[in-house]
């Protein structure tokens, strides 16, 4: 059959669009042994995860399993909405766990993600003590653990790869320091009440150690009263009203984190007080709510404790799959707020 110029160049065109599409099909075919799915580079990396019997999902996508101390303030929820936002962003199936700030759901989590062989388990440990068993039972079974946000106090530090997280002793020196300067000219003593983070909490350990190490020195700061209110608002308010109750010569409250700080400023107002004023308040974590309290001058100082610990957790997750060494300890970098600053930084705050 005789074409036209027009005809024979519609048949060019159909033979390229037909060889186009082989070509396109044959590929997809030779590399569907490591999956056609759209993943990150990193995602690959889980071949060589999890010791002797790496496991990946249908899809080949990298697992992590990652149990969360719970949903107890502000701080939490940023620092879980950075984690779940981040394994998406990374392509990395997340197997995400709330404890309820219960060690013993943790561990629970800990041993059905060592049972689903996960490739990679992370977790921020409730508590510092009572964790080798487990984390025995996850080098046994040749899965990577990586520690986030709180430390544990195991003497074996090969039970794990890295801790990311601030250096919680730093932030209560700095909450210290700040009390230091501002009473550098008291002549009468200066009476501080704590409220302290979850019992046996790294945070909570070391935010009090940091603070009576930067006082020390100074015999007219006292802490005249301290107990725990658990991280919540609810306990940060109860605790603080048996406070006001038993002291009426309260000069500073020294809070473990915002929402304590923020259950208290009510119980303080409910008991006719200014705060901020008549006690002046200092917390930690620097959450939208803890700055817009700081920037209307009823917290006086802030230190910063950045939750947003996502990124770096799933660079760490993708580095250790592919073999590489990473550092043991990584900290956060942070900053302090006064009124003053918190008002300044708010319109840009994040969490
Ligand atoms: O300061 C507090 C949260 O472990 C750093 O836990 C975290 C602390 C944070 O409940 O708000």
């Amino acid at each position: 059959m005789k074409m036209n110029s027009k005809q024979s160049i519609s048949l060019a065109i159909a033979l390229v669009v037909i060889m186009l599409f082989t070509a396109a099909c044959g590929n997809s075919a030779s590399t569907g042994g490591q999956g056609g799915n759209n993943q990150q580079p990193a995602s690959n990396a889980s071949n060589n995860g999890g010791g002797d019997a790496p496991t990946q999902s249908a899809d080949d996508k990298v697992v992590l399993g990652f149990s969360q101390v719970g949903a107890e303030s502000g701080w939490r929820t940023a620092n879980t909405d950075s984690i779940k936002a981040s394994a998406e962003e990374w392509g990395f199936e997340l197997k995400f766990s709330d404890a309820q700030q219960k060690q013993e759901n943790q561990i629970k989590a800990i041993r059905s993600f060592i049972q689903q062989k996960v490739d990679v388990i992370a977790f921020s440990p409730v508590v510092e003590s009572g964790w080798d068993t487990v984390l025995q039972e996850a080098k046994d079974a040749g899965i990577p653990v990586i520690l986030t946000d709180r430390a544990v106090d195991s003497e074996d530090t090969s039970y794990y790869e890295s801790f990311i997280g601030s250096d919680f002793v730093e932030e209560g020196r700095k909450a210290g320091r700040w009390l230091v300067e501002q009473y550098a000219d008291a002549t009468e003593p200066v009476n501080i009440v704590e409220l302290q983070g979850t019992t046996g909490s790294a945070p909570a350990i070391d935010r009090k150690q940091g603070l009576e190490e930067a006082i020390q020195d100074n015999p007219n700061l006292q802490i005249i009263a301290s107990q725990t209110g658990d991280f919540t608002r609810a306990k940060g308010k109860e605790v603080m009203q048996s406070f006001l109750q038993a002291h009426d010569d309260i000069d500073v409250l020294y809070a473990h984190n915002d929402d304590m700080g923020l259950g208290a400023i009510q119980a303080i107002e409910a008991a006719g007080l200014v705060p901020g004023e008549d006690i002046k308040i200092i917390t930690v974590d620097a959450v939208k709510d803890g700055m817009i309290a700081a920037s209307e001058g009823k917290i006086n100082f802030i230190v910063e404790c950045n939750p947003l610990l996502g990124p770096q957790l799933m660079q760490a997750v993708e580095d250790v799959l592919a073999g590489k060494e990473i550092d043991k300890r990584i900290v956060t970098e942070e900053t302090t707020f006064t009124s003053e600053e918190a008002k300044a930084a708010l319109p840009d705050r994040k969490y």
